[in-house]
């Protein structure tokens, strides 16, 4: 069988990378619209060696025979248009942090809660790109070993900001940040909330809870912009509630799905952002033992933000959900 889909915003990064992703995975598409706000209709979309006219989202658009929407436009436009859509009996896969804590949204990472996608109302959320690839290396972990508590530090690529982010690293320009970027690290990622947390912070300590299924995990967050321009890099010291073997904690996680082991510091193996860009993996190094608490690890974890951050993870929630359908 083949779908209808939608894809809003897919001359944006993410967007773009989606497009590339259903190519890629060779989807099984019948039709294909391109949707997007007035300015970037007119655009042209290639999408398996055929152009196609971005067109202008009105109240209309969903009226088509589609089946799913992919939406990569920004919140403003899901806030818009994300309802109405599920409201045709459309599916819609939103990107944006819009629905993303509603009780009746599903937060899905295929390779951690793909059954949750049963439970939508028309609408699933994609999570937070640095949550994403978190939770990939966490739930098996948590599995086995109880998570307690997370410390999370994280190192994110300027792409995460989008065109401006890479504009502003390679030029040099201080537009997208409140500071300039190269050569320097700002720990400030969205904007700051009253509690002294920023945005991201507070994301991903809410969507971890959410995705793992357990709002008593302890987390706490430390979200950092670095010159890099793909792939958020994570330091993540984790405490269990049971003790473990690290032998356990390297086989648990060289066997979990989505999650690639890069870790031998003899032959200064680890995970770096430069290598990582463009790979649909989860990438785990530096594994090793918290000597300061009774059951507690470390682990550098390395993923493609615009890929397994934001646009492929989109793309297998939909491939799960036509598995469902
Ligand atoms: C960043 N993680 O790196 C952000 C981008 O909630 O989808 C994605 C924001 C989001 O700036």
């Amino acid at each position: 069988k083949k779908y209808n889909l939608a894809v809003l915003g897919a001359t944006g990064l993410v967007g773009s990378t989606i497009v590339k992703i259903l190519e890629e995975r060779k989807f099984p598409v019948e039709n294909i619209y391109f949707l997007a706000s007035k300015k970037s209709a007119g655009s042209i979309v290639n999408f398996q060696n055929k152009d196609y006219v971005v067109e202008e989202l009105n109240e209309k658009s969903f009226d088509k025979d589609i089946d799913i929407a992919l939406f990569a436009a920004g919140g403003a436009i899901s806030e818009k248009y994300g309802k109405l859509a599920a409201s045709k009996g459309i599916t819609v896969i939103d990107n944006s942090s819009l629905f993303r804590m509603d009780t009746d949204v599903p937060l899905v990472v295929p390779e951690v809660n793909a059954d949750s996608i049963k439970e939508n109302n028309g609408i699933i959320a994609n999570p937070n790109c640095t949550t994403i690839q978190a939770v990939v290396a966490l739930k098996p972990l948590d599995d086995k070993f109880k998570i307690k508590r997370i410390v999370y530090s994280t190192y994110q690529a300027v792409s995460g900001s989008g065109l401006g982010g890479l504009k502003d690293l390679e030029e040099g320009n201080v537009e997208c940040y409140a500071h300039q970027i190269q050569f320097n690290a700002l720990p400030h990622v969205d904007s700051f909330l009253e509690n002294g947390y920023t945005k991201e912070e507070m994301k991903m300590i809410d969507e971890t809870r959410k995705i793992l299924k357990n709002e008593d995990i302890k987390i706490t967050a430390t979200c950092v912009r670095v010159p890099v321009k793909y792939a958020h890099s994570l330091s993540i010291n984790v405490e269990f509630e049971k003790p473990f073997d690290i032998e356990d904690v390297y086989k648990v996680l060289e066997n979990a799905p989505g999650v690639i082991v890069r870790d031998n510091g003899e032959e200064n193996l680890y995970p770096m952002a430069i290598d990582i860009e463009g790979k649909d993996s989860v990438y785990v190094g530096r594994i090793r033992k918290d000597f300061s608490l009774e059951n507690g690890i470390n682990l550098w974890v390395v993923a493609d933000n615009i890929r397994k951050g934001a646009a492929l993870n989109a793309v297998q929630i939909a491939e799960k959900l036509i598995d469902l359908k």
